[in-house]
C-alpha cells in the first residue's frame, strides 16, 4: 500500500468530519423512524455492497482522436493494483479488480496474485481481448475473431479465451467475460447467420473448458467499432446464446451498449426472470458507449435498475447473483477520483432502492394508482442517503469523504518520480 494512505491520514480526515456526519445520520434516522424504515439494517446493507473496478479504468482513457496522459499513471498491472487499493481503502466498496488480457499479462501471474493479496484485493471476472492485434500474433482480428470466416483465426481467438481461463485460475477468478468487436460496416459484408453459427461453435468450445464453478458472461454491444452490424448486438441475441450454451452462460448488461432511450431496467427484469443475468458494466452515457462516470447523466435510470435488483434480492429470486463492475473511460478527470465517485454513485442507487416499500408499491400497482406508484419510487430516489453512505464508510474504516481525503494526500505528485510518463498506453480506450 502506498505509504501516504496510512490509517492516520484517514483517521485525521474522519476526525474533522465525524460530528457533522453523526448529526446528519441522526436526523435521517429520525425521519426514517417516522416512515418505519430501519436505518441500521440499511447501513449494514450499504457496508456489504461491493462493485469491482476494471484494471484498465485506472489508466487515463482516450478517444480515437487523442489521448492526454495524466500525472503518474500506472504503467502496469502492479501499479494499477496500487491505485485500485486506494480506491478500496477510501471507499470500502471495491475489494475486487477485473483484469483484461493480454493488457494485464505478465510472465508470472502468481506475483500479481501475491500483490493483490498484500493489498487486500481479489479478482473479479476475467475479460478477454480479441478486438485488437497483439505483437507477433499469427492471424489478424481486422475482420473478426470468434466469428472470423477463417477457421485458424477463430481457433486463435478461442485459444486466447482458454488462456484467460488459465490466468483466472491463478488469480482466483470465477468467471470469464467475453465481448467481441466482430461485426460489419457494410450491408452484405457479413452473413448474419453464418457469423452467429461460428460464434456459437467457438463459444461452445470455450464453455467446454470452464471449470465447474465458473460462469461465462456474454457482453453485447450494438455498434462500435463495427457500425452496420455487430454479431452480438443486443440482449436478445446475448440471452439466446446464453440459453444455447447452458447453465453456466449468462448475459451481461453494459449500460452504454444499447440503443438510445432503451428501457434498460426492463431488460434487467427480463434477464432476472429467466435466470440469465450475469451482472453489469456500470457507466453512463448521453449518446452511445460514452463510458462516462456512473450516475453522471442518468442517475434515475441507475436507480430504476437497482429498483429491479433490490426487488429480486428481496423476493429471493432463483439464480440471482449479479456481478457488479464499473466500465468507464476517464479522459478529463483523475481516474482514481472518478472510480471512487462512481462506485459510491452505484452504491447510492442501491441504498435508495432499499428505501422502496415493496408492499406499498404493490398496493399502488394492484389498484392501478399510477401516480402514487411513480411518486413512491421518486421519493426513494429523492432521499439524500449521503449520511448512510458516509456512516458505512466510517464503520468499515474508509474515509467519510474519499475525494477530499484523497486530494489532501497529493498522491499523484508524491509518486510522480516513481512513475514517469508513458507514451501511448494501449489499455486506455474502452
Ligand atoms: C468495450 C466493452 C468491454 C470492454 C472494452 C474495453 O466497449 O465495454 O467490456 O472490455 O470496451
Ligand atoms: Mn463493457
Ligand atoms: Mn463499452
Amino acid at each position: 500500500m502506498p505509504k501516504i494512505f496510512t490509517a492516520n491520514l484517514i483517521d485525521e480526515h474522519n476526525r474533522s468530519q465525524r460530528i457533522a456526519v453523526e448529526d446528519d445520520y441522526d436526523a435521517l434516522s429520525r425521519k426514517f423512524a417516522r416512515q418505519n424504515i430501519d436505518i441500521a439494517s440499511i447501513t449494514k446493507a450499504a457496508e456489504k455492497f461491493s462493485i469491482a473496478v476494471p484494471s484498465w479504468g485506472v489508466g487515463t482513457g482516450g478517444t480515437r482522436f487523442a489521448r492526454f496522459p495524466g500525472l503518474a499513471e500506472p504503467r502496469n498491472i502492479m501499479e494499477k493494483l496500487e491505485d485500485c487499493a486506494i480506491i478500496n481503502q477510501l471507499t470500502c466498496v471495491t475489494p475486487e479488480v477485473s483484469p483484461h488480457f493480454p493488457w494485464d499479462k505478465v510472465d508470472d501471474l502468481s506475483e500479481v496474485k501475491d500483490k493483490a493479496d498484500a493489498l487486500g484485493l481479489s479478482f473479479a471476472s476475467i475479460n478477454s481481448n480479441t478486438f485488437q492485434d497483439q505483437q507477433g500474433q499469427d492471424h489478424s482480428y481486422k475482420y473478426g475473431s470468434l466469428t472470423h470466416v477463417d477457421k485458424e483465426t477463430r481457433t486463435q481467438a478461442i485459444a486466447h479465451n482458454l488462456d484467460c481461463i488459465e490466468y483466472g485460475k491463478i488469480l482466483g477468478a470465477k468467471s470469464l467475460t467475453v465481448w467481441i468487436a466482430d461485426g460489419s460496416n457494410f450491408p452484405g459484408q457479413s452473413n448474419f447467420t453464418h457469423a452467429l453459427e461460428s460464434y456459437l461453435s467457438s463459444m461452445r468450445e470455450i464453455y467446454g473448458h470452464l471449470p465447474d464453478d465458473w460462469r461465462i458472461f456474454i457482453e453485447h454491444k450494438m455498434f462500435e467499432p463495427a457500425f452496420y452490424s455487430t454479431v452480438i448486438q443486443d440482449w436478445g441475441t446475448s440471452v439466446l446464446c446464453a440459453q444455447e450454451l447452458g447453465d453456466k452462460a449468462y448475459s451481461l448488461v453494459d449500460l452504454g451498449h444499447h440503443a438510445p432511450n432503451v428501457n434498460i431496467e426492463m431488460i434487467v427484469a427480463r434477464l432476472i426472470q429467466f435466470k440469465k443475468l450475469a451482472g453489469f458494466h456500470f457507466n453512463d452515457s448521453k449518446y452511445g458507449d460514452d463510458d462516462l462516470d456512473s450516475g453522471s447523466i442518468h442517475p434515475y435510470q441507475q436507480f430504476l435498475v437497482f429498483n429491479e435488483l433490490v426487488d429480486a434480492e428481496q423476493r429471493g429470486a432463483e439464480g440471482f447473483d449479479p456481478a457488479y463492475m464499473l466500465d468507464q473511460s476517464h479522459n478529463v478527470t483523475d481516474p482514481i477520483e472518478s472510480l471512487m465517485n462512481s462506485a459510491m454513485s452505484v452504491q447510492r442507487s442501491y441504498v435508495q432502492a432499499l428505501l422502496v416499500n415493496r408492499d406499498k408499491l404493490k398496493d399502488y400497482q394492484m389498484s392501478n394508482d399510477a401516480l402514487l406508484a411513480s411518486n413512491h419510487l421518486k421519493s426513494a430516489f429523492e432521499t439524500d442517503v449521503s449520511p448512510i453512505l458516509a456512516m458505512a464508510r466510517l464503520n468499515t474504516g474508509g474515509a467519510i469523504d474519499p475525494i477530499t481525503c484523497y486530494r489532501s494526500a497529493n498522491y499523484r505528485q508524491n509518486i510522480a518520480n516513481a512513475r514517469p510518463a508513458i507514451a501511448g498506453g494501449g489499455s486506455g480506450i474502452v
